[in-house]
């Protein structure tokens, strides 16, 4: 298997620049070869003060704002919708395997975010279009004895997430981010899409959903990152 690129620790943030961007506003931050914009000091001040409708705060402990996704790597799968392949099988009654035109003619969801990386960026209100994995789980049957999610990308990556997790309204399978197609580093053409935890849990290049009533530990989960992942709880490490 190809490795992913590792995920950067937040010790190996350019912390001077960091600073520095946050001090004179709006900042380029070097990170991990690339730059990429901060979002404005007010927006960060503004974020820390927003809650969420369920009462935590906007900004999770440690992160810090940027405005658009950062491309964080991995071992790339084709990219092409032509050739596009969902399935979706494990704990289900009726397992299925979908292409990109049956992913669309299923209810299409539009919605508005926050994402967190690990790396201690984060991105409010990002834009997404896709089908809930709730839905996909409805159409295989899903079993009651079904506990685990194990979302599964290009290369051998995957991600484990909690049946309840997965199953959460704003959990999708997306395909268009800010008004355009998935672009191919952010796994084109179908990503998966956990808000609410670490970014590392939504595999890009996304060929399959597996159920199940054991859990395994995913590409991350496997090489000491937390196996829940809850960026309010700051779960980065097992
Ligand atoms: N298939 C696959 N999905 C993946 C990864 C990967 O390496 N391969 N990396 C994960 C990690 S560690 C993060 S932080 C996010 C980054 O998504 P982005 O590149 O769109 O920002 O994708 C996740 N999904
Ligand atoms: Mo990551």
């Amino acid at each position: 298997m190809d490795k992913p690129s590792r995920v950067i620790k937040p010790s190996m943030l350019g912390r001077r620049t960091l600073l520095r961007g946050i001090a004179t506003g709006t900042g380029i931050i070097a990170l991990g070869g690339a730059t990429h914009v901060l979002a404005d000091d007010d927006a960060s001040r503004r974020a820390s003060s927003l809650k969420r409708p369920d009462g935590r705060p906007r900004l999770p402990p440690s992160q810090f704002l940027l405005q658009r996704l950062r491309p964080m790597g991995g071992s790339e799968g084709d990219p092409s919708a032509k050739n596009f392949k969902l399935r979706v099988y494990g704990e289900v009654e009726a397992p299925f395997e979908i292409d990109f035109a049956e992913l669309l003619e299923m209810p299409q969801v539009e919605q508005t975010c926050d994402v967190h990386c690990v790396t201690k960026w984060t991105v409010l209100d990002s834009h997404w279009t896709g089908v809930r994995v709730a839905d996909l789980a409805a159409r295989a049957k899903m079993k009651r004895t079904a506990r685990h999610v194990i979302f599964e990308g290009a290369n051998g990556y995957t991600s484990n997430v909690l049946v309840r997790e997965a199953l959460a309204p704003t959990s999708l399978v997306a395909h268009r981010y800010e008004g355009a197609p998935l672009a191919r580093p952010h796994g084109a053409p179908v990503r998966a899409l956990v808000p609410d935890l670490y970014f590392w849990k939504s595999a890009k290049w996304l060929s399959g959903i597996r159920f199940s009533a054991v859990d395994q530990p995913g590409y991350w989960e496997v090489r000491g990152y937390n196996n829940h992942a809850d960026p309010w709880r700051e779960e980065r490490y097992g």
